[in-house]
């Protein structure tokens, strides 16, 4: 027996652990051969020997206490920082069924990949075994999984990020469909070697066999490449499964909107990454009257309840955010959130031992120790936080938490918005004709590109349904699958709303034409007055615009020649973009839905 085999054991099972989890986590120690086994409970005390753990091999700086209670700071391999979109793969039976915008590999080829890959690859390691809830425990909504991983930062982030620990365990019985996940750093330790604050390999693969509703990992322990629960699973798996089932997965805020008048209204909005979904999600209104409270900032599990209309939940337990452009102005409640309790990755250290970052406050500090460990000054000319720098912090500490956020039965979702980020030609909002037309302003989402996935900052990129990287099958069938759920709905007599924003148009001299942040309020109350009918909408060819009076515009210093531009519609432009739609569904090969091509002619025959 190797020295391995013979430690694989020394943290058994616990009782609780149905043997087809016990199977499993023994297969993958049978390959991975890690030094140690531990089930993760779930537990503070777990917690905290992890914490410690980390601090003492330099993995997480402690933050001055005074200033951020139970806070840590990690510093990531510089060449570990963001989702690596090239490296994510769907390994389908078919490359029809993973779609042109996926990377799709021949799953028996990627298997015997993989196999060399992990074999070995947690030898002088932990292996940790997460058992974790998406969505509340016990919830008909909710799903299980577990995930497997011999990164402790990982652990502590899944304990943050999700139900984690034996009550999820315990919930996986005989007939429970359960995803397994398994994640290793891909950097293995001889004998006496001494290990790296932040282990990683430069070989990654984020792979994902949407059939058996498996994800295998290697390489990063960063973000959505190694929490799996979160873009792997709860969009990527979870999306298939939800087309199996008649639900859907989708990269989607919730929060819950009250008007003065008390009404209650639940709103889902699609935003590519980095385009403020948090910012919406924990917005304070700056119109009387008006109420948001959040439910969930990244990922919306949306299904039709027992009374016919589409509920959704937060799979989520936490909130995984960008810190640059988080700050005091921009977004208070984050602010507020992470007021302790909060991992930061690739933020920037305080000479007081607290946290900084770009747009955290208007002025940067004299000094800091940048993301990677080296003096800076606001003279040294580059950031001193990763853009793509994090808070990882439980849900349950954001003031504005809603009251339903962990409602079993989720939320009744009023309106749906779809948002990009354009700065030329797309209006501040557009309701749909109805919900096929919606779908299509779903497929034609477009953005620039961010730093949240590496790539080049800036080039405009398609992002339908804000899902391009997280649609675990054929986009195409994606947008099938949207009008199916639609015509489900219309039957049982609720359709939602569905409507299209972009904060982010500029005028001819490159300045945003809309203050946005809490002024977005204002087009969150024109929505929901449509929705509660309360007022008039005039039709345009991109679907229907406010009325000349109709957005609420009292207070702001906005002039009429920039609210015009705000929604001005450039025929010529519109059909040049109606062109570039052509293309774009021409890749997919005739999937694409006939309803979602009537749109693309009825658009056309619009503008003329
Ligand atoms: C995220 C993303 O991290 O969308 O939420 O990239
Ligand atoms: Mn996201």
């Amino acid at each position: 027996m190797s020295l391995a085999e013979m430690t694989r054991t020394d943290s058994p099972a616990p009782d609780g652990a149905h043997p087809s989890v016990v199977e499993w986590v023994d297969d993958i120690a049978r390959v991975t051969e890690p030094d140690h086994i531990v089930w993760c409970n779930g537990s503070p005390a777990e917690w905290d020997a992890l914490a410690r753990q980390m601090v003492a091999s330099g993995t997480l700086t402690r933050l001055n206490a005074d200033h951020r209670p139970y806070s840590f700071l990690a510093r990531s391999d510089p060449n570990d920082v963001a989702r690596v979109e090239e490296r994510t793969f769907i390994c389908s039976a078919t490359p029809e069924e993973a779609g042109p915008t996926n990377n799709w590999r021949e799953p028996g080829e990627m298997r015997a990949t993989l196999g060399r890959l992990f074999h070995g690859s947690m030898r002088g390691r932990t292996m940790y075994v997460i058992p974790f809830s998406m969505g509340p425990l016990g919830s008909p909504l909710s799903k299980l999984g577990v995930q497997v991983t011999d990164s402790p930062y990982v652990v502590a982030s899944m304990g943050i990020m999700t139900r984690m620990g034996t009550a999820a365990l315990e919930l996986i019985g005989d007939r429970t469909q359960w995803v397994r996940a398994v994640h290793s750093v891909g950097a293995p330790l001889e004998a006496g070697q001494d290990d790296v604050p932040w282990p990683c390999n430069e070989t990654k693969y984020i792979t994902h066999f949407p059939e058996s509703r498996e994800i295998w990992s290697f390489g990063s322990a960063y973000g959505g490449n190694a929490l799996l629960a979160k873009k792997a699973f709860a969009l990527r798996i979870a999306s298939v499964i939800a087309r199996d089932e008649g639900w859907l997965a989708e990269h989607m805020l919730i929060i819950k909107v009250t008007n003065p008048r008390g009404r209650v209204f639940h709103v889902a909005a699609a935003f590519p990454s980095a385009c403020g979904k948090t910012n919406l999600a924990m917005m304070q209104p700056t119109i009387p009257g008006w109420k948001v409270e959040t439910v969930g900032d990244d990922i919306a599990w949306l299904g039709l309840g027992d009374d016919g209309r589409l509920r959704a939940i937060n799979p989520e337990a936490g909130f995984f955010g960008v810190a640059p452009g988080t700050g005091i102005s921009s977004n208070p409640t984050a602010i507020d959130t992470i007021w302790g309790n909060t991992i930061f990755t690739n933020v920037a250290l305080r000479d007081d031992g607290d946290v900084w970052w770009e747009g955290l406050t208007s002025t940067a500090p004299d000094h800091l120790i940048d993301w990677e460990g080296k003096h800076w000054s606001p003279a040294s000319g580059r950031p001193a936080a990763h853009p793509n720098s994090r808070f990882t912090v439980a849900a349950r500490q954001c003031p504005t938490i809603s009251d339903d956020w962990e409602d079993p039965q989720g939320v009744v979702i009023d309106a749906i918005i779809f948002g990009g980020r354009r700065a030329t030609n797309v209006p501040l909002v557009v309701e749909a004709r109805d919900w096929e037309h919606g779908v299509y302003l779903g497929a034609t989402i477009s953005s620039e590109q961010t730093a949240a996935a590496e790539g080049t900052v800036g080039e405009l990129r398609r992002d339908p349904f804000a899902m391009l990287p997280f649609c675990g099958y054929n986009m195409a069938d994606h947008w099938a699958h949207w009008l199916s759920v639609g015509q489900r709905l219309r039957k049982s007599g609720t359709v939602p709303r569905i409507f299209q924003v972009n904060w982010f148009r500029k005028d001819q001299d490159g300045k945003f034409l809309w203050p946005g942040f809490g002024e977005n309020s204002r087009v969150l109350e024109w929505m929901l007055e449509r929705v509660d009918g309360q007022v008039a909408a005039k039709e345009s060819p991109l679907g229907l615009l406010p009325t000349d009076d109709g957005l609420n515009l009292d207070g702001l210093d906005l002039n009429g020649a920039q609210v015009a531009e705000l929604f001005a519609i450039d025929t010529e432009a519109w059909k040049t973009e109606a062109d570039a739609t052509e293309q774009f569904f021409a890749t997919f090969d005739g999937r694409v839905p006939e309803a979602v091509q009537k749109q693309l002619a009825v658009l056309r025959s619009k503008l003329g």
